[in-house]
């Protein structure tokens, strides 16, 4: 066979061989990607889904810069080789481009600017704090996280749930969230969110499902032996179930007050759901205020000051 026609072969072949690993990835990727069916890329609220917007966006954006560099490096690897001398040509005295470095410093500062923009509109239209617009009355949850179970205290329904949120659709919820053990964090997928519930602090986040159906919920902040356990039912039904389950729970044997709290409160985890009825409608405040006691003796000044400026 001729040298060309061999040479010619070859680089067939390396063509070959790296499409055939492009497309392994790709459909790699793909598999994973619908094994895993990854809930934050699979929203079931507003919030949820303008983060998944923002991701998508900013990965597309990000692909910009990463797709041309990999083609390059590809590109430049095969044809500038010590092999492939006739193709590449020899430039010794080339030392610059404005075409070029115009490319290579201006597409990365346009994709800085897009990005510092969106960030900035949607850090600020993502706020936690912030409380969603719809003509819906919201519904408060206080959450309490505790080692290793989540308490939900619905004060204006005088009920308490643990490891179990159940919520109507499409209508906004107003969590207020702290902690009676070390730190967590409280994370719907489906509905968006992720923020941290700690001792002595109080922390807000809004929320809305917009279909019906059981979501997964967790801690997504390691916290202790029983944290693999810690995990919630988030379920979004009609506001007539919400309204059912309301009417049930506070027909529950069990009532939550100072001693059955005292009991949950205890380190471990629990099998089932359960539900209470509340005795008590200032015990949220009182599981924040328990870490908020002043601290006088003179000798820990600096830690009271601490503990003031953490408020
Ligand atoms: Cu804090």
């Amino acid at each position: 066979m001729p040298k060309l026609k061999r040479r010619a072969v070859k680089r067939f072949a390396k063509v070959l061989a790296l499409l055939v690993v492009i497309g392994a990835l790709f459909f790699g990727v793909r598999m994973l990607l619908n094994g895993l069916n990854i809930d934050v890329l699979n929203p079931q609220g507003e919030v949820a889904m303008k983060e998944r917007n923002l991701i998508m966006f900013t990965l597309l954006l990000s692909l910009v810069v990463v797709v041309p560099v990999f083609t390059m490096l590809i590109v430049f690897s095969l044809r500038y080789n010590a092999n492939n001398i006739k193709k590449a040509r020899y430039t010794p005295d080339w030392d610059g481009s404005r075409t070029l470095e115009t490319i290579w410093w201006g597409i990365p500062c346009i994709i800085i600017l897009v990005l510092s923009v969106v960030t900035w509109q949607s850090s600020h239209d993502l706020d936690p704090f912030k409380k969603l617009d719809s003509p819906v009355k919201a519904i408060d949850v206080q959450v309490v996280s505790l080692q290793w179970k989540w308490l939900f205290i619905y004060p204006d329904q005088h009920i308490a749930s643990v490891n179990l949120l159940q919520i109507p659709e499409n209508t906004p919820v107003n969590f207020t969230l702290t902690s009676d053990a070390p730190m967590n964090s409280f994370w719907i997928p489906s509905l968006g969110g992720q923020v941290y519930a700690m001792s002595g602090m109080s922390t807000k986040l809004s929320l809305i499902a917009n279909s019906k159906g059981d979501f997964r919920g967790s801690s997504s902040n390691i916290s202790g032996t029983g944290f693999a356990d810690m995990n919630f039912i988030a379920r979004s039904s009609s506001r007539s179930d919400f309204d059912d389950w309301v009417k049930n729970s506070k027909k529950s044997s069990m009532t939550l007050d100072d001693v059955s709290y005292g009991d949950l409160v205890k380190p471990g985890t629990l099998d089932n759901p359960r539900t209470y009825l509340l005795a008590d409608n200032s015990l949220y405040d009182k599981i924040v205020m328990k870490y908020m006691a002043p601290v006088i003796d003179d000798s820990h000044d600096s830690m009271s000051r601490m503990q003031m400026e953490g408020m």
